[in-house]
């Protein structure tokens, strides 16, 4: 009973918490219910370099620079974004056409940015 005792209270101490925990992680659910996929650049790749995505299903990519400014242009998909150094741009995209597709970095950020892309898949 003595080795109970002490840890009541401190069980119950911690509930609120608890309740509050489960309660944030219901509304943030609820409160935005659009997917949204990270996407890192850094010289001279996007992380990860696939997506698939669904025709009609709109999605937030919450693109991230690692390092330098990038771009993330994607002209099927209506996209073109610029990737502050270090910083983070948000965009809602709804594909309307299936298919693969590749974006490309469109701001210059070295040697090998040409060869900065990643594929963007979208299903039927
Ligand atoms: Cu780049």
């Amino acid at each position: 009973m003595s080795r109970i005792q002490p840890s009541l209270p401190a069980l119950l101490a911690m509930l609120p918490l608890l309740g509050s925990m489960l309660l944030t992680g219901t509304s943030r659910v609820h409160a935005d219910d659009i997917p949204v996929i990270d996407i890192s650049a850094k010289r001279f790749a996007f992380s990860p370099d696939k997506i698939t995505l669904k025709k009609g299903r709109t999605v937030k990519l919450r693109l991230h620079s690692e390092d330098v400014t990038h771009g993330f242009f994607l002209r099927p998909l209506k996209l073109d974004e610029e990737i502050p150094a270090g910083s983070t741009t948000e965009v809602t995209v709804t594909p309307q056409q299936a298919g693969t597709f590749t974006s490309i970095c469109d701001h210059f950020c070295g040697a090998n940015h040409g060869n900065m892309n990643m594929t963007i898949m979208v299903e039927e």
